[in-house]
């Protein structure tokens, strides 16, 4: 089952940075909001989900986005940032990480998708449904066991933290949460996952590969390490937003169970 994963950056941001001069981190901060906003706003029209990697790269979970629909917003983008060169590079595999690591080797190879705009990606096979400057990102090719397009999505959210933020004040409550950062990303990178703080006390797991007992044992160890109970939702969908919908259904259910007394840490929605 493949997961597709699109990067986009923004190229030569760093020399530009520099070219704004010393008092520039509120525009920068300005800018980085903006510009997530609207690439989330343009993906998530078309059933994908986008989470921010280090505010000046984005990660999308873009499965049954064509290298079509990508030049579609890549356009859009390089009409509203006029003065900014963004890439787009597209990665398949059977866990986040395997796609993450496709999109960066095409990046490196500088394997172009089509000759309009900036979009990599491994030429899987060249498509005659495409026009002749572009190559399709067909499953056809792919090996049997990678056929079908597939997400799984997991939302991870610490118990009760609005008790906590009684007790700690808020930098202490930030501090602990890189914590649970740190030890749940690292566990669950040990399964191919890729890990997004998403706000609050919220995480979202890109998890393709791994098992519900699996995140049982981590959300278990995680929890005694940092002194926290974590909850977990499952989901699975055909795409990036379905999955992280019912990845999302599945902890509001959590939630709910306890209301009535039935407490359960991890909870699946297919
Ligand atoms: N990104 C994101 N943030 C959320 C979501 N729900 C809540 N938050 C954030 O998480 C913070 C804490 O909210 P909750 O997790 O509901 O509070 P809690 O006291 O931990 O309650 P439980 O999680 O139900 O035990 C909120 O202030 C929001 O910042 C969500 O679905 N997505
Ligand atoms: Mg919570």
């Amino acid at each position: 089952m493949t997961i597709q994963i699109t990067i986009i950056r923004i190229e030569g941001y760093g020399p530009w940075t520099l070219s704004l001069g010393s008092d520039r981190e509120a525009r920068l901060q300005m800018l980085q909001s903006r510009m997530y906003y609207d690439i989330q706003r343009l993906f998530s029209e078309r059933e994908c989900l986008v989470y921010s990697n280090r505010f000046d790269e984005y990660f999308a979970v873009s499965n049954g986005l064509s290298v079509a629909g990508h030049i579609n917003i890549h356009n859009q983008l390089a009409n509203m940032y006029p003065n900014l060169e963004l890439s787009m590079t597209i990665g398949k595999g059977s866990t986040p990480f395997e796609a993450n690591v496709s999109a960066h080797r095409s990046r490196q190879a500088k394997e172009a998708l089509t000759t309009v705009a900036s979009i990599f990606g491994h030429r899987v096979m060249y498509s005659s449904n495409d026009s002749p400057t572009e190559f399709s990102l067909s499953k056809s090719t792919l090996a049997p066991s990678l056929n079908g397009d597939f997400v799984q999505i997991m939302h991870i959210d610490v118990n009760n933290s609005r008790k906590m933020s009684l007790d700690l004040s808020p930098y202490e409550v930030t501090c602990l949460m890189g914590k649970i950062h740190t030890l749940l990303s690292d566990e669950f990178f040990k399964k191919g996952s890729m890990m997004f703080f998403i706000g609050g006390d919220n995480f979202m797991v890109i998890s393709n590969e791994t098992t519900k007992e699996e995140a049982g044992r981590i959300i278990d160890t995680v929890g005694r390490a940092s002194g926290t109970k974590l909850n977990c939702g499952i989901g699975r969908g055909k795409n990036g937003r379905e999955a992280a919908k019912n990845a999302t259904r599945a902890l509001d259910t959590i939630r709910e169970l306890r209301e009535k007394g039935m407490i359960q840490s991890i909870y699946e929605v297919q």
